[in-house]
């Protein structure tokens, strides 16, 4: 299976590591707009040097507690390491967003990838993405990030979030945007309480059919915390264990903190399949 972005295609028959690049100055000492972005950069490129496929990087958090920023501060955030990452690494870089302003000037910016937590539905969305040959993820989400955690609900999460994949699928086609460019993915802790997140986790497969790359997102997250009784800096084992299920569940395209473990841990799935 292949996945087209920009001017790369990646083979998706090995699974790959999406490295997580932060640029967000709450998860850095403070030194200044400057010191963030070369700060983010670094981080890039040891991530790169650690075996990353894919480099994801956010200007907005989009975790329950987050504050959401302004247009103007994510771009100023997220360019100048789009910029950097894309000229001086051979991997795709991607943009974790869902405004088309910032779509069109990561695109610009040499980013190969959008990722948006909100599936493309935002007005202009779409269309930003279809204008050029970048590739997309798809992600499901319920609800708006400072509220999704109150009360999700469903009456069944798998086949729901299936549903709304598939009909982003055909939108997105219908807009202008080859399949061969699209990657879907369950949103794992958006709108999702851990039974939910375990279901999708479970019935990785129902998403599978559909005939996309699926890329799974769980490194680091509350529903590992829970299931751990771990804080935020001690999830990795839960994280390596996540992605490997995620993996042999079909998925193939992890999206990781920790890049050199993950991919490590995946080199051993990779050569029991290759027997
Ligand atoms: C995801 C994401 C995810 C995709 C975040 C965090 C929260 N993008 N962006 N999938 N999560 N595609 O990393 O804890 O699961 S932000």
């Amino acid at each position: 299976m292949l996945f087209r972005c920009g001017t790369y295609t990646l083979d998706c028959s090995r699974p790959l590591v999406m490295g997580i690049v932060n640029t967000t100055p709450d998860s850095f000492s403070d030194g200044g707009q400057f010191a963030h972005a070369e700060i983010a950069v670094q981080h890039g490129l040891e991530l790169a040097e650690q075996g990353a496929d894919i480099l994801d990087v956010g200007g907005e958090s989009t975790r329950p507690d987050a504050v959401p920023v302004s247009l103007e501060e994510e771009l100023r955030r997220v360019i100048p390491v789009v910029e950097a990452l894309a000229t001086k690494t051979q991997i795709p870089v991607s943009v974790d967003t869902y405004k088309p302003e910032v779509m069109q000037a990561a695109i610009a910016a040499g980013a190969s990838m959008i990722n948006d937590v909100f599936a493309l539905t935002q007005p202009g969305a779409l269309e930003a993405v279809a204008a050029g040959n970048a590739g997309v993820c798809l992600m499901h989400c319920q609800g708006a990030p400072q509220t999704m955690q109150l009360d999700p609900h469903y009456d069944d999460v798998v086949r729901e979030v299936r549903e709304f994949l598939r009909m982003r699928v055909q939108a997105c086609e219908a807009g202008g945007i080859a399949r061969d460019r699209i990657l879907i993915d369950p949103g794992f802790g958006f709108g999702k309480n851990r039974a939910h997140n375990l279901a999708l986790l479970h019935d990785l497969g129902a998403l599978t059919e559909l005939g996309q790359p699926v890329l799974v997102g769980l490194s680091r997250k509350s529903v590992l915390g829970r299931l751990t009784g771990n804080g935020v800096n001690e999830r990795l084992h839960a994280s390596l264990a996540a992605a490997v299920i995620s993996v042999m569940k079909g998925a193939r395209i992890v999206r990781v903190h920790d890049v050199q473990a993950t991919v490590d841990a995946l080199k051993i799935i990779t050569a029991v399949e290759d027997l």
